[in-house]
Parts: structure tokens; sequence; C-alpha cells
């Protein structure tokens, strides 16, 4: 059947609705019509391809699902070569390349645009009219392969480009990667499906990017940033970086938001320091930050070196993976009871820091790595979290080693090992008993969140235990100055301030005094949850299971965990004594949620913060009733910025939420409360 005049504009009108929506989606993150509203549309646009297949075009948005596999990738050759970039590992080669630059030009006016370097792989899209018609890989940068389909699946990257005056060739750059909440995701599902697990985000891009299938690349999180033209008609190209960037950004493709201008040399070192600060907070993983000179003319000016350019550099983070060898694998106990194996190293600097232990997670684990004592092993460092070992290269063993097995009883108090229902941890049975245990719950208690005791670190908590001058909690408020300033690094100084340290913690809130009792899965939140909700201790001890299920964010498994702890006789026990010691807080007047100030407010708290600290305005604000929240979305309320805020600011900006500052919180807070 032919299509209609009315079927041919209803179709384009579907694509041109759906392009601006997915845009807004995908590349803005800023939706705009429900999800359900989005998929009523593609459906009728599926619908009426189907019934007139001659109108399907290859910039159709039903056209991402994926094609046929192929046998092979073809080859590609880029017209104009993708570059790789000289790499710069201090401070002082940075200030070399400047040097050179400005020799070269025999002038130092000229600017710089400073990217985050990210971890991924170099691709690139071809545009006709507007129409993505190929995406290659950059191979050795002469031809590299042909890897349209798999790339048409990638949601963020436009099979149109959108605005005016684009040009009718335009090739662009960039890098695919993937995010790194959708490469966790995607390996907890591969270990729950016993599937392939992928040692890093950019193998995972990688891996990915590789499918002769493209219906395997349709299903994996990939996304994108541009950050250069390739080839393009003639008179597209404006004078600077900056201005090509902001092009792209107009015509639909994703840019990076965290790109800006330096002025000079220091300003490049600047911007290094301030992207290194903010790489842990980063949705995505970066190695490093590349500089180049923003005006087209002086790129030209200055060419290239081999096949790198001598307007760019890669200025390179310390190496987040290094090689060591495992000398032990130890069980450590947690606080809940959990053994976790956790491998001694030849210490190494991984990232700039030194790496002498790292954890193996569980028994699963280390089969699935087959890590053995005396293996070479991969050690990677992400962020402040605990170094992990990425592999074995087990191929390299001289001689045969004994598998790992974790013990059948704890190493510490050898109490049975149970197997946690549903997880792959098993964990020790001795409780209160453990010595393991008591330990890290004691810890637990003085820790900063927790009651915050001054100068109690978790070596002195060992030593106490240890000695059996404490065995748990409530023993610590029966200390005296004689029993501590004889410790090792202590004296009489350092016993009479922890004493008055531990004075001082006495005077507590509820919500801090639950979560500091350390019960299985009672989180800050959840703690002041049961506290804003139930308003005193006994309410709490004595709440059925329904009550607590009702309280928001609390489910079944917590309830139980709450009802389990306070009916054990010991626990209760150490409440008491507790509260014989002297700890006492306000019980909070129960107000229905729905009547506090701030209820039904999404708050996000951004970059550092002066007076407060940001734990504490955060409690303050969910005790008014607002929600604290980690990202911006339209559904914010306001966003609190402090120093440095980033790209949470930035987001806010765009979607046009509320911002204020620390003062301005500071204020709200007082006037309310
Ligand atoms: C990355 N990987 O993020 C370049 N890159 O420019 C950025 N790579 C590059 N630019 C020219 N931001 C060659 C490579």
């Amino acid at each position: 059947m032919m299509p209609s005049h009315q079927d041919l504009a209803k179709i384009q009108w579907l694509r041109d609705q759906l392009h601006q929506y997915g845009y807004q989606y995908y590349v803005l993150d800023e939706p705009t019509i429900p999800d359900a509203e989005y998929d009523k549309l593609f459906v009728e646009l599926q619908s009426l391809e189907k019934q007139f297949p001659q109108c399907l075009t290859l910039d159709s948005p039903t056209q991402r699902v994926g094609a046929p596999a192929l046998l092979k990738f073809q080859t590609v050759t880029h017209e104009v070569p993708m570059l790789s970039l000289a790499n710069a590992f201090d401070d002082q080669d940075i200030l070399d390349f400047n040097q050179r630059l400005c020799d070269r030009l025999a002038s130092s006016d000229f600017q710089y645009f400073a990217e985050p370097k990210l971890d991924g792989l170099a691709i690139s899209l071809q545009y006709e009219n507007g129409c993505l018609i190929r995406a290659a890989t950059r191979g050795d940068g002469k031809t590299g392969e042909n890897v349209t389909e798999n790339i048409r699946t990638i949601a963020i990257i436009p099979l149109k480009l959108m605005g005016n005056n684009i040009p009718e060739k335009l090739e662009v750059r960039g890098e695919v990667f993937m995010p790194l909440q959708g490469f966790n995701e995607m390996n907890q599902k591969a270990l729950k499906n016993a599937q392939k697990v992928f040692a890093n985000p950019r193998n995972a891009a990688a891996g990915s990017l590789r499918q002769l299938d493209s219906k395997i690349t349709a299903n994996r999180p990939l996304s994108m940033f541009c950050y250069s033209i390739g080839q393009v008609s003639s008179g597209f190209l404006p004078d600077y970086h900056s201005d090509a960037l902001a092009l792209l950004k107009q015509w639909g493709l994703p840019v990076c938001p965290e790109s800006s201008l330096a002025e000079d040399a220091q300003a490049c070192l600047a911007f290094y320091q301030n992207i290194l600060h903010k790489r842990d907070q980063l949705p995505y993983e970066i190695d490093g930050v590349v500089y180049k000179v923003n005006q087209f003319k002086t790129q030209e000016q200055l060419g290239f070196v081999s096949r790198a350019p001598r307007w760019a550099i890669a200025h390179k983070f310390p190496a987040q993976e290094a090689l060591s060898k495992v000398i032990a694998i130890d069980v450590q106990v947690g606080r809940t009871g959990v053994l976790t194996p956790v491998a001694r190293l030849e210490s190494v600097l991984v990232g700039g820091v030194i790496v002498t232990n790292a954890t193996l997670h569980n028994a699963d684990e280390i089969k699935r790595k087959d890590v053995r004592v005396g293996d070479t092993v991969y050690v990677r460092r992400a962020g402040d979290v605990i170094p992990e070992i990425v592999r074995s290269l087990s191929e390299k063993r001289q001689q045969s080693l004994d598998e790992f097995t974790m013990p059948d009883e704890c190493p510490v108090c050898g109490s049975e090992v149970e197997k946690i229902e549903g997880e792959t941890s098993i964990r020790c049975t001795g409780g209160i008993m453990c010595q393991a245990q008591r330990k890290e719950a004691i810890k637990h208690f003085a820790s900063r969140k927790a009651l915050d005791i001054d100068g109690l670190g978790d070596k002195l908590v060992e030593q106490l235990v240890d000695l059996e001058l404490i065995h748990n909690i409530s023993d610590l408020y029966q200390l005296s100055i004689e029993q501590l300033k004889n410790l090792e690094r202590m004296g009489e100084k350092s016993a009479d301030n922890l004493i008055k340290s531990l004075k001082i913690s006495k005077k507590t809130t509820l919500d801090r005094f639950i979560y500091s009792l350390g019960i299985r899965e009672v989180g800050q939140a959840t703690a002041l949850s049961l506290a804003n909700n139930l308003g005193n201790l006994d309410a709490i001890k004595h709440a059925e299971l329904a009550v607590l299920e009702q309280i928001p964010d609390i489910g079944p498994v917590v309830a139980s965990n709450i009802k389990k702890f306070f009916s054990k006789i010991e626990n209760e026990q150490i409440v008491e004594q507790l509260i014989d010691s002297g700890l006492y807080w306000q019980n909070i007047e129960v107000k229905p949620i729905e009547l506090l100030p701030l209820h039904g407010e999404i708050f996000v708290l951004t970059g550092g913060m002066e007076t407060l600290k940001r734990d504490d305005a955060k409690r303050q604000l969910q005790e008014l009733g607002a929600k604290v929240s980690g990202s911006v979305s339209k559904k914010t309320t306001c966003v609190v910025a402090g120093e440095n805020a980033g790209s949470k600011l930035d987001k806010a900006e765009k979607l046009g939420v509320k911002v204020i500052d620390e003062q301005a919180l500071i204020e709200i807070i007082n006037v309310i409360q």
C-alpha cells in the first residue's frame, strides 16, 4: 500500500518528536515527557513503518535496536588521520610543553582549551546532510573498523542532527565510554548469571563495541562525548576549538560539560587540580586531562610531530593500576560478622598511594579471579575505596600454587560460620562473643557519624579490647585516666582528653544513638527515620514489625533486624548501661511527616561547606522533613552550592533549579526551626 500525504506527514512528525524527546532525555538528561508517552509515540511510529516499509529510513529513532550480526567488520580509511596525543606526567612537563609552543610561535599570545581525558575508545562519526551514515574506530589512526551498526544503538548519539546551518558533510570525533553506574550494574548482573565480568569500564566499552552482533551492543550502557571535528564542508569551521564544540552541542551532539577555556599554562594546571579533586564524583572514568591550543590558525601553524599534534598534550593522572605480588591471604571479620578475604601485597605505589592490602570480597571472587598466594596480580585503586585485585597473572605462575579456601570456623573466635542466604558471603555466628565483631562494633560506635568520640581511634580500640579493659560499647564510659595513661602511644594528657571526649559524647541525639548501636542495615538515614517517626527509644524498642515497616525507607528485612536486635537480652543490657552512664538526648515530639516544614522538598548539596559540616547540613534538612538527594533533576527544589561546586551546579542552572549558597541555607534552617 502507498502511504498518503497524511501518513507521510505523520511519520515525519513522529520522528521529529521522538528525536527531540530523545535529545532532551539522553543528551540534556532532562526528560520533558513521561516514559510511557514516549513509548506510545515510538510504537505508533513502529506500526506506521511496518505498514509502509518503503518509508523506513536509517535515521528513524526506531532503528537503534541492533541489526543482523556481521561476519566481520569492514575496514575504513580516515581521510583526515585520527591523531594520538603526547603524554605529560607532571607539572614540569606541561611548563616545558608551553615553553616549546611559545618558542615555536615566538609569542605567548594564545589560549588553551582544557578537557577531561575520557578513558574509552576514540570514534569517528560521519554525518551527511545531518544523518549519521558511518561510524568507525580509530584503529591505527589511518584505518579503523566500521562499527556503524553498533554505534547506532547508543542512545546519546544522534542519528540525525538538529538545529540550523548543518554542513553537508561533517565528521565528528570523540570518545565512547561506559558510565560507572551502568558498568557496575552490568557487572553485577553478569556475576549473578555466571557470565564474563569486565575488569574496568574501558574494557567493557571496548568489548561492547567489538561485538559483531549489534543487538548485544544495544543492551550495553554506552555513552559518548565529542571533542573534535574531522572533515567538514568548507566554510563551517569556526576560528576556535571552543566555538566548534559549542556548534556540536547546538547540533545535538553530546559534549563534556566539565571542559573549559584556560588562559595559560598556569590555568591548565589549576584545571588539572580541580578535575583531579572532582574525579571520584564524576559519573565516568577519566585518566587525565587534555590541553589544546584553542585557535585553529595557531594549531595549523604548530602542525604535527609523527602522528601527534604539537598543539595538544594529555596530562595524565597517576596510574590507578599497578603490578604486585600476593604474600598472603588473610580473613577479616567485620562488624556484622561477615568474613572478608584480604590479600597482603608486596607494597606498591598505585595512583600516588602506597598499597599493601587489597580486598578480595569473597570466596567466589577469589575463585573467579583465580588468585593464589605467590601470584603476581594487577592492583587497582579507584577513589577512596579499598584497593582491589583486578586479575591474577596466573599464566606467569612458575610453580603450582595452592587454591585458597575460606575457613569453616571464625579465624578470630573459632565459632562456626554460616552462609548468608541469597548472598555469596559467609558470617561468623559468634556475635558479641567474637572479639573481632566487638572491636568493629566499638569502632563504629566511636566513629564520626555515630557518637564522634574524638581521640578514640581504631588502634586504641584494638588495644583496649585486647587488654580486656573493655568488652563492649558501654564499658567505654567506665574507663579511668589511670587505666588509659599507661597504654601504648598514650600519656596523661591524651588520657585526659579521651575522658573529656567521652563525656562530651554523652550528649547526643536519638538518631545518632540508634545509628551508633550498629544494628544490621540501619544506616544514618534509617536511624533518622526511626527517630523522627517514633520519637523515643522505648517506642523504637517495642515497635511491632508492622509499625516499623510503615516507616519510610524501612522494608521487612530492616524491620526484622531492628526487632531482633532489641529482643536480645545482651543488647538490652548494653543500652541500659549506656543510659545509666549518662547518655542522653532530647526525645522528639512526633509530628506526622506531612506536617514537617520542608516535607516534599528535595535538596541537593554540592561543593565544600565552610560553616556547616555537610553531614550536619543533611541531617538538619532531613529533620525538617526535606529529602536530601545525591543528584539533580527537574524534581529538585533547591541546590545548595558550596565552594568549587561542579557538574551538579551546572545541571541545576541548565534545568532552572533554584541555587542557593551555604549562608542562605543556614538562614532557611534558622528561620524554620
Ligand atoms: C579524550 N580521550 O577525552 C582527545 N580526548 O584530541 C579528548 N582525546 C583528542 N581529546 C585529539 N578530550 C586527539 C585526541
